[in-house]
């Protein structure tokens, strides 16, 4: 299997740390590599008509992506126990929508002020994408913590790659101030093995 992957992006940082909660991490070769929306780079588009990173390539079957099913089939053919049973399955993948949520927007903020020129910004935009994680921190810090708690699952990964991706791309927006639990459980799962050897150059 090869994943295209790239070390700044969060959602290809999502795979590899479920990849090594599931054990199967030296079982994928790295291709780094990706674009932006204004030049496909190097993209893995022979594989991906999105141009996106990650992308999984597989011996056995057709590439797949987007980071939620490359996780779900890393974690099936793992059998690793990372998406869990029950209720507790569409908590988990709850918490990873509003994870990927939390990143789509920090990651349009990104995009405005790197891709846009500078004449055609619009900061109300990125007061709207910003309100989203704002929201999103809150309902975090109130309502799912005693989840945070639980069982790793692939949950926790997304919001852990999630808040990361805050602290490497939006530092001065604080988002511990407010959230001090989530800052707490973040701090917590950030020294996992599956964080450490993933954590995005500095
Ligand atoms: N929903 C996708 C999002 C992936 C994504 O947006 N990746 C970014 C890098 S962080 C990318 O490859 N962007 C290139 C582009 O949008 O053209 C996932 O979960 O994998």
């Amino acid at each position: 299997m090869t994943l295209y992957y790239s070390p700044t992006s969060p959602y290809a940082r999502k795979v590899m740390v479920l990849a090594h909660e599931a054990g199967i991490a030296s079982d994928l070769a790295i291709i780094t590599g990706s674009g932006t929306p204004l030049d496909s780079g190097q993209a893995p588009l022979a594989h991906n008509p999105l141009g996106k990173v990650p992308t999984l390539t597989r011996d056995d079957g057709p590439a797949i992506y987007d980071s939620r099913v490359i996780c779900a089939y890393l974690d099936s053919i793992a059998q690793a126990g990372l998406y869990p049973d029950g209720a507790r399955r569409w908590d988990a993948l709850t918490l990873e929508a509003m994870a990927d949520g939390i990143l789509d927007a920090a990651l349009a903020i990104v995009y405005e002020s790197r891709l846009r020129p500078e004449e055609m910004r619009f900061a109300p935009f990125v007061e709207g994408q910003w309100q989203k994680v704002a929201r999103s921190l809150d309902v975090l810090e109130t309502r799912w913590l005693g989840y945070l708690s639980g069982p790793v699952c692939i949950g926790q990964i997304a919001t852990a790659c999630a808040l990361s991706y805050l602290d490497l791309r939006h530092g001065p927006r604080d988002w511990r101030a407010g959230h001090p639990e989530l800052a707490d459980w973040h701090q917590k799962f950030a020294q996992r093995g599956s964080m450490l050897a993933t954590a995005p150059p500095a």
